[in-house]
């Protein structure tokens, strides 16, 4: 089969964290993914120095994740101002961290742009370490992407917030705290709930803010939590939520979004271990040949 080659290169950055997410065992998915891309026709699409890196810290040191983060997020920089694309495979949510410090810190020294980021998710992820009950960085990023939570994790690259509160839009969220919609009301985040998203909806919409965004910023990453999905059809996640994002629907919305306006896409939460029938991995392939085919 013929691939139409990309304008950018794909380079895959693994973040292989797992430590702070529930159910340990997502730090094994970029292997896991990279392996099942070989073989695969997108496979030459992807450059080959693909950069695969372990947290190996324990939930709770900060320095530890500061240090890590803080590697992914200059290889994400770096990945960036080659005029690659960054295709991050995580790890747990929080990879999120290092990823978009990274992705903020680029446009802020190369394009005095800010960030602008969709994020797809059952969750808010905007906990901060003093309102969690789990205690689980990978309910905490976009907290500390909006400079909300500690310190160390919120300086990543540098000391200003990666994220405006403008330039955020969540989609598919159906699972929240209190005090995780109390920070984004009073920021005044937008937020697109399942409950309001037919899956013409969820495209008519998800296009109209891919274009705000890219028309307000330049360009627009998009931060994929794969438990934002239909938990029937994507099974291999460590907390599902019931009725999602179909992934069809989502498939046919990133093909109808200029993707050359896409500045880096990240992949987060699939855990290996959970994938009885692979079928959520043969999502993942089917994603990256959509990404491939219109960055
Ligand atoms: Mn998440």
């Amino acid at each position: 089969m013929h691939l139409p080659h990309p304008t950018r290169p794909l380079t895959v950055i693994g973040s292989g964290i797992g430590q702070c997410g529930r159910i340990i065992g997502c730090e094994h998915a970029p292997e896991v993914i990279l392996h099942a891309l070989a073989g695969q026709a997108v496979q030459h699409a992807i450059r080959p120095d693909s950069h695969l890196l372990y947290y190996r810290g324990d939930a709770h040191d900060l320095n530890a994740q500061q240090a890590y983060f803080t590697q992914i997020a200059q290889l994400t920089e770096q990945t960036l101002a080659h005029h690659q694309f960054p295709l991050l495979l995580g790890g747990d949510h929080a990879c999120a961290i290092g990823t978009w410090s990274g992705a903020s810190h680029y446009l802020q020294t190369h394009k005095n742009a800010p960030l602008s980021l969709i994020w797809v998710d059952a969750h808010l992820d905007a906990h901060r370490p003093d309102t969690s009950p789990s205690g689980n960085l990978h309910g905490m990023p976009v907290a500390h992407l909006l400079g909300h939570g500690a310190q160390a994790l919120c300086e990543i690259l540098s000391h200003t917030p990666k994220l405006k509160p403008e330039y955020l839009v969540y989609f598919g969220i159906r699972s929240f705290e209190t005090p995780e919609l109390e920070l984004l009301t009073k920021l005044g985040v937008k937020i697109y709930y399942q409950h309001e998203l037919t899956p013409q909806r969820f495209q008519a919409n998800f296009t109209a803010e891919y274009a705000r965004l890219v028309n307000a910023t330049g360009q627009v990453g998009i931060s994929l939590d794969l438990d934002g999905l239909d938990a029937t059809e994507i099974i291999a996640v460590g907390t599902p939520e019931g009725e999602g994002i179909g992934i069809h629907s989502f498939l046919n919305t990133l093909k109808n979004c200029d993707l050359t306006s896409l500045l880096a896409f990240e992949i987060a939460e699939y855990n290996p271990q959970l994938d009885t029938y692979r079928h959520s991995l043969q999502f993942i392939i089917e994603l990256i040949k959509v990404l491939n085919h219109g960055i």
